[in-house]
């Protein structure tokens, strides 16, 4: 998989070199490359914002500087078409993750989606967003994905490229040591994880619930299920919701 991820804080993406992540570059499942936007400006103050046509508060994202890194990523892989024998297939069309607010909350299941792609580019704004002109032109060249990592907001899209970045990549098959953890994982169901315990089993006067000490595993996986379910009934109602909703569609 290759990423590109433009901004005007490219140092920001420094720390998807460390662990798993790092290690997926070193092995070559993963190229990583950071560009950065002022890169791509023209004036003297190399200036990426302007005032909102229209009023309002805050600064805009000019659409040129955008355009040309975008162009500059594509120029890196498209081949010339004059030179390809035949025409690049719809899938070969790079993916646009736009992050911003208002986009389309980011879930597991688009994470599984992204992380079978070939392509993706991550354009990371700041101040109140980049000029919708952008994303429109980005049509005909990607896939345009804006995207939102939850319901509140940040200065930049920088931090939520790293967290979709490593939503995405640890679903790479060779990214992560051991796929069974993958397999068991909340969310994969629609449920949150159950609580989990190490040695020793008395700590400070807290005991780790009898069953998991028993070495009877079927009576442990239905433990564990129970405290997933009731997690999930007192934590987060809505999961609850949806997983008795397609537990009843199995059903019927
Ligand atoms: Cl993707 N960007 C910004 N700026 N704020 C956010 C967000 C993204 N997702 C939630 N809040």
């Amino acid at each position: 998989m290759r990423l590109d991820l433009v901004s005007i804080f490219p140092e920001f993406f420094d720390v998807l070199d460390l662990s798993l992540i790092g290690r997926a570059q070193q092995d070559g499942l993963l190229q990583i490359r950071r560009h950065q936007l002022r890169e791509h400006t023209t004036d003297r103050h190399r200036t990426v914002d302007d005032t909102p046509t229209g009023g309002g508060a805050g600064m805009v994202m000019r659409p040129e500087p955008w355009a040309l890194a975008l162009e500059g990523v594509l120029a890196d892989v498209t081949p010339d078409p004059a030179e390809a024998a035949e025409p690049a297939p719809d899938s070969a069309r790079p993916t646009l993750i736009i992050p911003t607010p208002a986009g389309a909350v980011f879930t597991q299941s688009i994470a599984e989606d992204l992380a079978r792609r070939e392509h993706l580019v991550f354009a990371a704004g700041r101040y109140e967003g980049i000029d919708q002109r952008v994303a429109d032109w980005a049509q005909e060249r990607f896939e345009v994905m804006p995207l939102s990592i939850g319901d509140y907001v940040l200065n930049g899209g920088e931090v939520a490229v790293i967290a979709m970045v490593e939503a995405i990549t640890r679903l790479i098959p060779g990214v992560i040591g051991n796929p069974v953890s993958l397999e068991e994982e909340s969310h994969s169901d629609g449920l949150l994880e159950y609580p989990v315990y190490t040695k020793p089993a008395l700590w400070r006067g807290l005991p780790v619930p009898e069953v998991l000490l028993s070495g009877d595993h079927a009576r442990i996986a239905e433990h564990r299920r129970e405290q997933q379910l009731r997690r999930t009934r007192e934590i987060r109602p809505d999961l609850y919701a949806r997983h008795l909703a397609q537990r009843g569609d199995h059903l019927a």
